[in-house]
């Protein structure tokens, strides 16, 4: 980079090669981690060249907040790359389009669609309760029989996302979820691999594998979406919408309808309501049963927070009755645990690249147009200067001495991300990990099974940060023998 006069850059990593040896140095660490660790030698916010991309490393909350919410819009770009242009057709979606009108429009109806459907009614308390139910079924089930909870547990998530975008579940056994579980792997497994990954070029070593498989799996996930939207066109009736496909079907129709060209001008064409529901589709399911499999494995290795779970429900809500979202204002240790699990393994630890719109500035240092900007959530999450003990689990930092829920315990929090990128599906995650988690902790208490490790906590980096598979125990609590109240 040229220094124009007084600008003053980021520091930057030496050069390529260099830091293609770094990163084979450190053993292959896991980007976020070692990022996080860069920061020793180059400060909180440093920059390196990757092949022609300028990219920028964001390490603290004062930096964050200013690219996410003070500069929000003119860092509110995102990066083109091979990968998320196959799972996009080119970023006809939310989550890697670009900013732009299209972007917007479509952020804007899944919002009021998300709204319509879940967030702001009772159904989606309703929806989730019977998944969880059902959920609660199969545990039972189990009783006691070592089981991989994983695939249950994505079944419910998916059934609450599936009634949302097309108004239908899944049954146990169903070959169409058997489906879309295969895809979805193949996709998290390859996804933004690569250039999270220019970015990552260690990763470069098995692209062409990685890309098949990856075309491979889109494709299967394309076939099941057109099936949707085939079946929603025929049943298609303006007066009664149903679901997140229904809004976006009317929406486009009532554009035609007005015979102006305005459907192709915001891009509503038909690859367009594809993708935006695949992406609500996707995050809807990766992300939340993602969540839930770390809560799992935490309590595993944490009985006694699940003990003091347990013994918080049983004070304030019993056995009479099942949990309710009105129970978020009185669970406080159940709250304050999900905050932790949040923040010790977040979803998503480097957030979705951002890109600089314009030339621009983060603290003193100067930013060029088209850097990409890294926010590395997980140095934030775990900076010693903000939180006591990072690398430690305990819930107790998300309460006050009264035991009730701080709601910032530190600035240094975004598990969700900030601004006019925030996370899209925020109220309804966070509905879901309640309301299932506290089903489930009413009834059953988790073991590891007898003779089985622990779960590894880890963590295995792609789009979504994943727990490696592991193997619980769900045995009825004693209280629940003499009880029959909920069947
Ligand atoms: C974006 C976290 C669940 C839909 C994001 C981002 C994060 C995030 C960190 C990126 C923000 C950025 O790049 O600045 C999470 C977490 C979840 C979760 C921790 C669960 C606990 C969901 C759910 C949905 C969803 C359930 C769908 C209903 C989206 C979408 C975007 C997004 C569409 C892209 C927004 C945009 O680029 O404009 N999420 N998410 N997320 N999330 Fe979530
Ligand atoms: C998950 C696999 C699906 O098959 C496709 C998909 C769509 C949207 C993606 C999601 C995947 C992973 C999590 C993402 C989400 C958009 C926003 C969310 C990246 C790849 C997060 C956490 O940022």
């Amino acid at each position: 980079l040229r220094s124009h006069g007084s600008a003053k850059y980021p520091k930057s990593l030496p050069s390529l090669p260099v830091i293609g040896s770094l990163l084979h140095l450190g053993n292959h660490l896991p980007p976020h981690i070692l990022f996080c660790n860069l920061q020793k030698k180059y400060g909180s916010l440093y920059s390196f060249m990757m092949g022609s991309h300028y990219v920028v490393i964001v390490n603290n909350h004062e930096d964050a907040r200013e690219v996410l919410l003070k500069k929000g819009k003119t860092f509110a770009g995102r990066p083109r790359t091979v990968t998320t242009d196959i799972l996009t057709r080119d970023a006809k979606d939310i989550a890697f389009a670009d900013y732009s009108p299209t972007w917007k429009f479509h952020r804007k109806l899944v919002h009021s669609a998300l709204s319509m459907f879940g967030e702001g009614t009772v159904a989606i308390e309703q929806i989730i309760s019977h998944e969880a139910a059902s959920l609660c079924q199969t545990l039972t089930t189990f009783q006691s029989i070592p089981f991989d909870m994983a695939p249950e547990l994505t079944r419910a998530v998916t059934n609450v996302v599936c009634a949302l975008c097309f108004n239908t579940r899944y049954s146990r056994g169903d070959e169409e979820f058997e489906t879309m579980l295969r895809y979805s792997k193949g996709i998290v497994d390859t996804v933004a691999k690569d250039s999270l990954v220019d970015i990552f070029p260690w990763l470069q070593i098995f692209p062409n594998k990685d890309l098949n498989i990856l075309r491979e799996s889109v494709i299967t996930r394309d076939q099941l979406l057109q099936k949707k939207l085939k079946e929603h066109e025929e049943a298609f009736c303006s007066e009664t919408v149903n679901d997140l496909l229904d809004a976006l079907l009317k929406a486009k129709l009532s554009m035609e309808n007005n015979n102006s060209n305005i459907s192709q001008d915001v891009g509503l064409t038909e690859d367009h309501i594809l993708m935006t529901v695949g992406d609500i589709f996707g995050a809807g399911v990766e992300t939340t049963s993602t969540v839930l499999k770390w809560t799992i494995a935490y309590l595993l290795h944490y009985p006694e927070v699940q003990k003091k779970i347990q013994e918080e429900m049983d004070a304030k809500v019993g056995l009479g009755r099942h949990p309710l979202l009105s129970d978020r204002k009185i669970l406080h240790y159940l709250e304050a645990t999900i905050a932790e699990i949040l923040r010790i393994r977040p979803v998503s630890p480097l957030l979705i690249p951002h890109v600089a719109m314009k030339d621009t500035s983060i603290g003193e240092y100067t930013i060029p147009k088209d850097a990409r900007v890294v926010i590395n959530l997980w140095s934030m999450h775990h900076d010693e200067k903000e939180w006591v003990n990072p690398g430690d689990f305990n819930p107790e930092r998300f309460l006050d001495e009264n035991g009730h829920r701080v709601y910032s315990a530190s600035q240094s929090y975004l598990p969700f991300g900030a601004g006019i990128r925030v996370c899209l599906g925020e109220a309804l995650a966070k509905m879901e990990i309640f309301l299932f988690l506290s089903w489930i902790l009413q009834r059953f208490t988790l073991e590891v099974p007898e003779g089985d490790p622990l779960p590894n906590l880890e963590g295995k980096f792609g789009v979504v940060l994943q727990v490696k598979p592991f193997k619980v125990t769900a045995k009825l609590r004693d209280v629940w023998k003499s009880v029959d109240i909920i069947t």
